[in-house]
């Protein structure tokens, strides 16, 4: 390893971003977008309800009051919260064999094995935790909402997923406008739990650390469309490896019927499309396989410009930065 010397905070340029550098930084990583609150978006499901914009603030207090090592306090989730979850698993359970990728599939059958996804309740984020982190080494932690791009694909470098805890309205099962545990959990959690996808999730993270704004957009659109809404061939079908999609059953219908416009995966064109965030997308990119998402995404980071690299040591859960000349 001739050439490459450990950089020391101060000999990194002024201009780069501040990022974190140790698992336990993370707690500094958790500022809120604020688009879509309930409070201040008309049209939002949760608008017009009182009571459920308090059950929301009540559970954002969690992840506020979070700090790194804390287990995350359970949630007794009431009656309808868990009604909703139930309706949304048994129509996943319905849908997936027909329409999830082979890795979705199999770390969905674990998680079933592992008593955490069951029809009646919701599963609660320490035993997810728990699971994950004996799976790939992935943990979570609570978030309040939607976090900025920077700070979530920050943590993702320390393989942990900020995870929100709320549950959607229970007018709208099928589809909401922002990230809530039911979309975490369907839509996210069985491929964090898949080794392969957990190492790529990570290094999207790593290309992160410190990018300039424009590359974090750009990162974070690639990410939108492929760990969000992603589908790609299995035999030469169509199959959804996407979380939106896969706890969306409305978008998941969406996106196989006629509809929208399907073009084909390449980072460097979806890196800079507009996307839609209120309603359902109308481009999808697929990919010839799960892989071979995954290899593009992988060789198109790769060409991000930075002027230092970075390596995550697991014994430390710190993040060390090389001098690449
Ligand atoms: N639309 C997703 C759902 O209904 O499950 C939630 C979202 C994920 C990412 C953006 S919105
Ligand atoms: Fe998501």
């Amino acid at each position: 390893f001739a050439g490459v010397n450990l950089l020391t905070e101060n000999n990194i340029s002024s201009k780069t971003p501040w990022f974190p550098r140790h698992a336990s930084d993370l707690d500094n990583c958790n500022h809120l977008m604020t688009k879509y609150e309930p409070e201040l978006d008309m049209n939002h499901p949760g608008f017009a309800d009182k009571d459920y914009r308090e059950r929301r603030k009540q559970i954002a207090e969690i992840a506020f009051a979070y700090k790194y090592g804390d287990p995350i306090p359970s949630i007794a989730y009431t009656e309808i919260e868990n009604g909703t979850w139930q309706r949304v698993f048994n129509t996943v359970l319905d849908l997936m064999p027909k329409h999830a990728c082979r890795e979705y599939k199999a770390a969905f059958e674990k998680l079933q094995a592992a008593d955490i996804f069951v029809p009646h309740r919701i599963p609660q984020l320490e035993d997810v935790s728990s699971f994950l982190r004996k799976h790939t080494g992935f943990t979570l932690r609570p978030a309040a909402g939607l976090l900025t791009a920077r700070d979530f694909l920050a943590s993702l470098a320390f393989r942990v997923f900020q995870s929100t805890q709320y549950v959607r309205h229970n007018n709208s099962p099928f589809h909401t406008p922002e990230p809530d545990c039911i979309h975490e959990l369907l839509g996210h959690i069985p491929l964090l739990a898949d080794p392969s996808f957990a190492q790529f999730s990570q290094e999207i993270g790593l290309a992160s650390l410190g990018a300039s704004d424009s590359e974090i957009e750009k990162l974070s659109t690639v990410y939108w469309f492929t760990v969000e809404f992603g589908l790609c061939k299995e035999n030469q079908q169509l199959k959804a490896y996407g979380a939106a999609l896969l706890s969306s059953i409305g978008e998941l219908l969406h996106a196989l019927s006629d509809k929208p416009e399907l073009r084909p995966f390449e980072p460097a064109s979806a890196s800079v499309q507009p996307y839609q965030d209120q309603e359902y997308q109308p481009i999808y990119y697929v990919a010839e396989t799960f892989e071979d998402a995954k290899d593009k995404f992988r060789r198109w980071v790769s060409t991000m410009s930075r002027p230092f690299e970075v390596r995550f040591n697991p014994h430390t859960e710190r993040v060390e930065v090389l001098d690449s000349v």
